[in-house]
């Protein structure tokens, strides 16, 4: 193993900081503003350049966004760091990435592997627990069948290491038991563009920004979560007068606050909003009908239909016979219709307001839909583009197919064919890998509930706070023999586990991120982990060979295993053979497809003399489906199972804050951005405070029918009446215990977004 050795490679020095960069650094213009107005520490961030001795070219492992960034050393510790200039992000970095300096000394780390005796944790040697977690697996094995094991993994673990497991879980021990924190977050997408397209993953870039006119923001609220792309929206428009912005939120979000037009819809209605654009653009003959000839195919409850079809499917959704429900007037529909299909370029941009739906899939498919209807795909600006929560949710988890459904690059468990290439393409024997589809997320924990599942390595991510319903859920894991790989010692999953494995965070490790569009970069290790901390993949590799499959997972280091996984890729349409790890060191990350070495990367997929598949003479090719055309479905509207009622008048919707990251096991360490957030809290309108008595500061009791958490409330004045919210990322209020667990029937991702809840005022 390459663990001891940092692989430094250092980069000449970034220029010296001026004003911008400051700002940058900051989080966005905006964000800078609402940072020192909240009373950010922000001279922290003014460490001038040059009190670092050498640079380093890396990643943030924070969000999805994956800025490129430069890792700035002195004595072999980080002292700053900055965004990286030749990055897409192009030097911009949020408040999160700039704290990362402080990420590896944050209080609490575990360094030395623990198992319970007797109901505590005592300290033991790493040949103690990874022999105990090795024969306990076994004895499950044998005693319950394979299917009683079970990996939850992350869309923060590195490529090497998702890619590792799903290896060693469905060939190794057979089981398809591999799921992950990214069914909580971008199943839906995922459903959404295999359904359109017959392969996943975003048709453009971050690029496109530059070229749109019109931003359609849905469900998202990237001022806070990907505060590098809002910047750049905000860019194109002081430099382009004409952009226009349009925020689809029922919340008045700091993106909304921000936007041309804010249109706040009734929670969980937004898909009448999408059928009736669809209505309109064909209806007043704004649909590009000649792409939709030669491009699309068309489908109604799996059976094949037509344009014709999908205009009489759409009569029900005429922009009249909806706004009552959605909230918004027929007239603004139209509108946003028009000016959607008029603009020169428009592009979607869309995160979990969308997702986390029992929607989500139809409305992911119709997102891509509306592009599709009208010729806005393809084209520099024109596209639609699903927005990535974690940095390796895509390249890690996505792409290695590291979900209970998926082998790698796109291919499915139940399909026999798509079993037998990836058998072959791993040196097993036919007929290993299992054809029966693992458990999503949602249900693995359920089986956790009913023994149905009696072992699992839980790695880099915290699901005792971050599953919906999630006092059942942490119950669950309590019952089930849990293995629980964490930088942390007292995170509430660790809390419950059987034996807690330290775990090498970020830079302390090896390995590849693959962000949002397609873009894979290169992490390098710059620091030895704390104590007797070990990486991921190093935990995977001492426990595959305990297991018996130590042939099978031959490839031991990250470099090898990128090897490994770079060759297997070119079997298949996500093709990265051409992105050798010397690439990775030298360039500020690449785009998929990149077939071979001399090859640049993609920026538009689909597009000829762009996307190395496409056919010549083709121009556009969806290439993804058989027939070479997108999928266009009819997606009725079905109202959320969670409906508001004299009992629950009110629609509880949780989410994010601009300082803290998830379930705050590491920004809520970081005195600067602890400080920034304050305490989680839950937003409430003036209206419905005043209605109960409650004033801001006070303490509510919010109920739904999954469970009670009491925390203090704000007083938003523009928060709309009937909706509360509150994010999840401190640990003291526990919302997830009060979030409904109801799942999308195709992606199985839980509806995060709505629960009907009521709240009274509490005493202290
Ligand atoms: N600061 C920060 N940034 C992050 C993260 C973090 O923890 N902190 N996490 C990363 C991850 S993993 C993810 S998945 C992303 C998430 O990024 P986002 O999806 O942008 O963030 P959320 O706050 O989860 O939710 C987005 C919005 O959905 C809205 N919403 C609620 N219900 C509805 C609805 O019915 N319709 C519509 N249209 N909208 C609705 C909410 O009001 C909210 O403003 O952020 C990433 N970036
Ligand atoms: N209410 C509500 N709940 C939600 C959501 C929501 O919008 N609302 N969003 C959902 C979404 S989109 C997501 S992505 C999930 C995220 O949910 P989680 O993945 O559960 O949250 P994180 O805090 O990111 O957990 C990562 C854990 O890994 C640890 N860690 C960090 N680095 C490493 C490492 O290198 N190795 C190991 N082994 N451990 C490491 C951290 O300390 C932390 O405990 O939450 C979901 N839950
Ligand atoms: S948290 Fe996201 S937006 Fe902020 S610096 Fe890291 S990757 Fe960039
Ligand atoms: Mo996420």
């Amino acid at each position: 193993m390459d663990e001891t050795q940092p692989t430094k490679q250092p980069e000449t020095a970034p220029e010296s900081p001026y004003r911008r960069e400051f700002l940058w650094a900051m989080g966005g213009l905006g964000a800078a503003t609402a940072a020192a107005l909240a009373g950010w520490g922000s001279l922290e961030l003014m460490v001038p350049a040059g009190t670092a001795d050498d640079w380093h070219k890396s990643t943030c492992r924070f969000c999805g966004n994956g800025c490129t960034i430069r890792v700035g050393m002195r004595d072999g510790a980080i002292v700053d760091i900055r965004g990286h200039e030749s990055g897409h992000n192009q030097g911009v970095i949020c408040v999160k990435g700039s704290m990362l300096r402080a990420l590896p000394h944050i209080e609490g780390r575990l360094t030395k592997p623990m198992i319970r005796n007797n109901g505590r944790m005592v300290e033991a040697s790493w040949d103690e627990a990874l022999d105990l977690v090795a024969g306990k697996f076994k004895e499950v094995r044998d005693a319950h069948g394979p299917d009683a094991l079970a990996f939850y993994g992350s869309g923060q673990l590195y490529t090497e290491e998702s890619y590792t497991a799903n290896k060693l879980f469905k060939a190794g021990l057979r089981t398809n038991n591999v799921d992950g924190n990214p069914r909580l977050c971008m199943a839906s997408a995922a459903a959404g563009y295999v359904s359109v397209f017959g392969k996943d993953e975003p048709p453009g870039s971050y690029e496109d920004i530059d070229h749109a006119d019109l931003f359609f923001i849905f469900g998202a609220n990237p001022y806070e979560c990907h505060p590098p792309l809002f910047e750049r929206i905000q860019r194109r428009k002081a430099l382009h007068r004409e952009a226009f912005i349009i925020c689809v939120d029922p919340r008045r979000s700091e993106t909304a606050k921000r936007s041309d037009l804010h249109l706040p819809v009734v929670p969980g209605t937004d898909l009448l909003l999408l059928n009736a654009m669809a209505q309109v653009i064909l209806h007043d003959g704004l649909a590009d009908l000649a792409f939709i000839d030669k491009h699309l195919a068309f489908q109604n409850a799996g059976q094949s239909a037509d344009l014709a079809a999908f205009r009489t499917f759409l009569q029900d959704y005429t922009p009249e016979k909806v706004e009552a429900r959605l909230g918004i007037g027929a007239d603004l529909i139209r509108h946003v219709a028009h000016r959607f299909a008029r603009a020169r370029a428009s592009m979607s941009l869309w995160t979990m307001g969308v997702n986390q739906r029992t929607q989500g899939t139809a409305l992911n498919i119709m997102l891509n839909t509306l592009h599709l209807l009208t010729g806005q795909i393809c084209r520099p600006g024109a596209t639609p583009f699903s927005v990535t929560g974690q940095p390796n949710a895509c390249g890690g988890v996505r792409d290695t197919g590291s979900l209970s459904h998926l082998l790698p690059n796109g291919r499915l468990v139940a399909n026999a064919e798509h079993r037998a290439e990836v058998e072959k393409l791993w040196g097993v024997p036919a007929g290993t890998i299992s054809p029966k589809p693992g458990h999503h997320a949602v249900e693995l924990f359920r089986a956790m509930e009913d023994g149905r599942v009696k072992a699992a390595l839980i790695m880099c991510t915290n699901p005792a706070q971050s599953m919906p319903d999630s006092d059942r859920y942490t119950a669950a894991m309590a019952k089930c023999f849990t293995v629980v790989s964490e930088i942390v010692a007292d995170s509430e999953t660790a809390k419950t586990a059987s034996v807690l494995l330290p775990a090498a965070l970020w830079v302390e490790k090896e390995g590849v991120l693959g962000q949002g569009e397609r873009r894979y970069q290169l992490v390098e290790k710059l620091l030895d982990p704390p104590g007797e901390a070990r990486s991921d993949l190093w935990i995977l590799v001492e426990l595959a060979k305990r297991l018996g499959h130590g042939d099978l997972i031959k490839a031991q280091t990250a470099a090898e295993v990128w090897e490994e996984w770079r060759h297997f890729s070119a079997h298949s349409y996500y093709n990265f053979e051409g992105m050798t790890r010397d690439r990775l060191q030298r360039e500020p990350g690449l785009q998929w497809p990149c077939p071979t070495e001399d090859h640049p990367g993609t920026v538009r997929r689909y597009v000829e003399g762009d996307d190395p598949f496409v056919s010549a003479g083709a121009g556009v090719q969806f290439y993804g489906r058989k027939d070479k055309r997108a999928m266009v479905s009819f997606c009725p509207y079905v109202p959320s199972p969670e409906q508001r009622s004299d009992e629950r008048p009110l629609y509880l919707t949780t989410g994010r804050v601009l300082e803290q990251w998830h379930t705050g096991t590491m920004t809520q360490r970081i005195d600067e951005l602890r400080g920034a957030s304050g305490p989680a809290r839950f937003i409430v309108s003036e209206v419905d405070a005043r209605q109960r008595g409650v004033e801001s500061g006070d303490l509510i009791a919010v109920a739904s029918r999954f469970g009670e958490v009491v925390g203090r409330a704000v007083i938003d004045r523009e928060m709309r009446p009937g909706l509360l919210f509150a994010a999840f990322y401190d640990a003291k209020l526990l919302v997830n215990r009060v979030v409904a667990d109801h799942v999308d029937p195709v992606s199985r991702e839980p509806e995060y977004k709505l629960t009907a809840v009521q709240f009274r005022k509490a005493e202290a």
